[in-house]
């Protein structure tokens, strides 16, 4: 070997010992960063060598460019290995810093005033209870077409129902058709259908808005609707399920339960439900008593609705059934007045609200 390749031999240990050092004492990811660049980087000192190997002598540029080679090797473990170093340092450090003690009490102030609204602790309920029954969940947008909010529940334009429903339009598109604010969530049972094939087993929860106001109504409500279809689904899977949810929602053993005679375009046959309740002194007891409360809405699916959804009615039928979150969030926890659930007052909120944790499970006693 040559004096040229002893001396350039020098010049990597050296650069070798350099790089190595600087790797080692990089203080953070950054740091270690503009080393990678100014030795491996394009113009990097490595890469700046490997580019005059072209200019050595045959001889010189094997053992050269191997000695180059080892050195890119040593410095890009160097750096792996340091880059880990700074990481598990930053992320130390990072969770020695954000260390939080939920033990601590909550603090005073506007968090700890925060409660969770009547109306989404007893979704949340009503949730709790169904998902045990095997129910999923299913959602769609307030803004509906007149298809999915009437037309495929067999409810035709002309039908007196539309009447009934008080519905908000929205004007006219230039082909004629109006989106509604859907009455109901039963469009959302619609686009499932449209979307799925049987079995089906879902609940539809959110707001409904109807043109009318007054001490018992409010132009916006909450709505849970619930729909099974399957092969055999018959109206005594229907009393089941919400005898069962009657007794869950309640919290009492048992409950009495009428079931009369009713119409809806969506269902045959229909059906109105009226659960047995006792007045003792100012509070309503639900399950026991002679008094009957209307709170459920409910029938097997119409064929027609079977059919628009294209379910063949000689193979697949099922029920549905409708309640009002409002009414029967009133019911269970004592609220006399519908409009106070929108009117933003704290007072009421501090006095009727759930705080964050109390969270419905079956398990800790629904409201507990
Ligand atoms: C109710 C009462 C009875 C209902 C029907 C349907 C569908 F999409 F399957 F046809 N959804 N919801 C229904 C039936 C709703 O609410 C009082």
């Amino acid at each position: 070997m040559g004096n040229v390749g002893t001396q350039a031999e020098t010049d990597l240990t050296a650069l070798e010992k350099e790089l190595l050092s600087s790797i080692e004492s990089a203080s953070d990811l950054a740091a270690l960063d503009d080393v990678r660049v100014a030795a491996l980087g394009k113009k990097g000192k490595i890469s700046q060598l490997m580019k005059e190997l072209g200019s050595l002598a045959p001889e010189q540029r094997k053992s050269f460019g191997q000695a180059i080679n080892q050195i890119k090797q040593s410095v890009g473990t160097a750096i792996g290995d340091r880059k880990k170093d700074l990481e598990a340092a930053a992320l130390a450090s990072r969770l020695e810093q954000e260390v939080a003690d939920v033990t601590l009490p909550t603090r005073s102030g506007a968090l700890a005033e925060g409660r969770i609204h009547p109306i989404s602790q007893v979704t949340e309920e009503i949730y709790e209870i169904f998902a045990d029954m095997g129910f999923s969940i299913a959602e769609g947008p307030d803004i509906e077409t007149d298809f999915n909010n009437f037309t495929a529940l067999n409810i035709p334009p002309e039908h007196p129902a539309r009447q009934e429903h008080d519905t908000f339009y929205f004007d006219p598109k230039p082909d004629g058709s109006r989106q509604v604010l859907r009455t109901h969530t039963s469009p959302v049972q619609i686009r499932t259908m449209l979307a799925e094939d049987p079995p089906i087993r879902i609940i539809a929860p959110g707001r409904v808005y109807r043109c009318d106001s007054d001490q018992t109504h409010t132009p916006m409500f909450h709505q849970v609707e619930g729909l099974v279809i399957d092969k055999h689904t018959h109206l005594g899977h229907l009393k089941w399920v919400l005898e069962e949810f009657c007794k869950a929602f309640f919290e009492v053993e048992s409950v009495k339960m009428r079931f009369r005679a009713s119409h809806f375009p969506f269902t045959e046959p229909s059906m109105e439900v009226d659960v047995g309740y006792a007045k003792v002194g100012d509070e309503i007891r639900i399950g026991e008593g002679d008094e009957w409360l209307e709170i459920l809405g409910c029938g097997m699916v119409h064929p027609n609705v079977l059919r628009n959804v294209d379910y063949d009615p000689e193979e697949y039928q099922g029920f549905a059934f409708g309640l009002g979150i409002d009414r029967v969030a009133m019911l269970k926890y004592g609220m006399p007045d519908l409009r106070a659930f929108f009117a933003a007052d704290m007072r009421w909120l501090r006095h009727y609200g759930f705080l964050p944790f109390d969270i419905p499970t079956l398990a800790r006693g629904i409201s507990a």
